[in-house]
């Protein structure tokens, strides 16, 4: 009477429900793990978050095995690896003779499918439990969303915020505001200097697991070195303390800023470690909490940090569930070109992406506002097709899972959902990166300039992005403003700007 445990990589949580009833030493249940080809190729992942995610797993099996735990490991080069957790999983049920299978639910639809086709193909039951490592379930997310004609983030926040307790006076938010947002925009000052951070270097697992992907995938996307993430939950804290340390009192201030060179900033870079499990929203959330009442980091800081855990992380997730897995279906704005190339490979005389993409490339790391309002927001001004841009968000950031990246490119980066998750496009022309960055000093192209062959192409786009939308977008009001002025324009100075743009996107492909 053998269980099987199945532990997907994104389950790295010594606490994960599947694993909440396990104790050490019961020889009748064993932890499955696998390594599987599929995972690895649904889209053409980073191979730094692929090496990222099986250093965790491997780290985290042998922290399993060490408190006395049977755990069955299936590496990827194991020459009798089916390549499909579907099939590794049936494997695993006749190596054992397993009369039972248990699981925590998957973080995305095509693997949620996948099991629910389990029991009918292994002949065993198969419990699928619940992840409970957020701050909202499905049924209080859906407790909150069934009704609303709009899904405003700031009244979820608001709920979960006072249901956990986190920066909270009795019923009251800590400091009488609820969203100190308007404080967190500071552009950075050219002399300020950037902390420098923990980059741990890569102990001999995670070395053979480089060498691994190295070898696996030698043209795949994406430098493997310099290797810089923690793999284990000890390596995850570290991170964490440091940032709450050195980068946590800034945080708030420079939260939209960008830097030529400088990809973290002030950013805690503890995103991937949340999604696989490494780290749990709610501890990461008590102990920025902690920096505030301790009087070591402003108010604007740590409401930014926990709004984004609390409030946008656990919004995304229950949107992303609770719209269905029709959601990526939609392309509101009818966009259909290609990505273009320089996605891949940095190849750009436009600065911010080139910087963008270059860092992507180094350290399968951006941070939201590269990713909103320099790569998406150009996706989004060019009218690339949202399927192409999503599966390059997918693939590239160690961060990224279909729950979070879906919901975030679909519904803000791209608009294609029409407005569901974003009341407006977060469309934006040079004026907005030229006041966010240092990046357009350097750059080929004038941000100052509107039209002709040096003018910055975000410009243009962003005008013609304007005009190709009109009649959809006329009604937004959060789009009245820049409307108007497009109202002024006679139909020569109209034809001229689509004209420019559309040269200057063709000139791409
Ligand atoms: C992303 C990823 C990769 C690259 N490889 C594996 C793997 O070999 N084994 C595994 O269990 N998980 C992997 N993952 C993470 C899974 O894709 C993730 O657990 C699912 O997306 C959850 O639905
Ligand atoms: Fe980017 Fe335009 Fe600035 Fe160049 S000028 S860095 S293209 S915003």
């Amino acid at each position: 009477m053998t269980t099987v445990r199945l532990v997907l990589g994104d389950q790295l949580t010594r606490g994960v429900s599947s694993l909440s009833d396990l104790r050490p030493g019961d020889t009748s249940q064993v932890v499955l793990m696998v390594e599987v080809q599929e995972e690895a190729t649904y889209v053409p992942h980073h191979r730094q978050k692929v090496a990222f995610i099986l250093a965790a797993m491997r780290h985290f099996a042998e922290a399993l095995r060490a408190e006395g735990i049977r755990v069955d490991y299936v590496r990827l080069d194991d020459p009798a690896n089916t390549g499909t957790f579907t099939g590794e999983v049936a494997r695993a049920v006749g190596r054992h003779g397993a009369t039972r299978v248990i699981v925590t639910e998957a973080g995305e639809w095509r693997v949620r499918q996948m099991i629910e086709s389990w029991e009918a193909s292994l002949g065993v039951p198969v419990e699928v439990r619940e992840d409970d490592r957020f701050f909202a379930s499905h049924a209080r997310f859906d407790q909150w969303a069934s009704g609303r004609k709009t899904y405003r983030m700031e009244f979820f926040y608001r709920e979960i915020r006072r249901e956990a307790g986190i920066l909270m006076d009795g019923a009251y938010p800590v400091g009488g505001q609820w969203n100190l947002d308007a404080e967190n925009r500071r552009a950075l000052p050219s002399r300020m200097p950037i902390p420098a951070r923990p980059r741990p270097a890569p102990d001999t697992p995670t070395r053979e697991v480089i060498d691994l992907v190295a070898g696996r995938f030698p043209d795949g996307f994406g430098d493997l070195e310099p290797f810089g993430w923690a793999v284990t939950r000890q390596g995850a804290l570290v991170v964490l303390d440091d940032f709450l340390r050195t980068c946590l009192p800034s945080f708030g201030d420079y939260q939209d800023a960008m830097r030529h060179g400088a990809p973290f900033l002030f950013h805690s870079t503890i995103s991937p470690y949340l999604n696989i499990g490494l780290l749990l929203p709610r501890e990461v959330c008590v102990v920025a909490e902690a920096e505030y009442r301790a009087g070591r980091a402003p108010l604007n800081a740590v409401e930014g940090f926990v709004r984004q855990v609390l409030g946008w992380r656990e919004y995304i997730r229950g949107m992303y569930w609770h719209l269905g897995p029709g959601y990526a279906e939609s392309n509101a704005l009818g966009a259909t070109r290609t990505l273009p190339a320089f996605y891949w490979t940095a190849e750009t005389r436009m600065r911010c992406l080139a910087d963008s993409v270059t860092q992507v490339r180094r350290h399968a790391y951006a941070h939201h506002i590269q990713r909103l309002m320099v790569t998406g927001n150009f996706a989004l001004l060019a009218g690339v097709r949202p399927s192409e841009v999503e599966a390059w968000y997918l693939a590239v950031f160690a961060d990224a899972f279909e729950w979070v990246e879906l919901p975030n490119t679909h519904g803000m980066a791209t608009w294609a959902d029409g407005g569901i998750i974003a009341t407006k496009p977060y469309a934006a022309s040079g004026a907005y990166i030229d006041r966010m960055s240092d990046y357009c000093g350097g750059c080929a192209y004038d941000v100052k300039a509107r039209t002709g062959p040096t003018a910055c192409p975000f410009n243009y786009l962003y005008w013609a992005f304007l005009i190709r939308n009109e009649a959809l977008l006329k009604g937004n009001p959060r789009m009245a403003m820049p409307l108007r002025t497009l109202s002024t324009w006679d139909a020569g100075r109209r034809a001229a700007v689509v004209a420019e743009a559309e040269a200057f996107l063709d000139g791409l492909t």
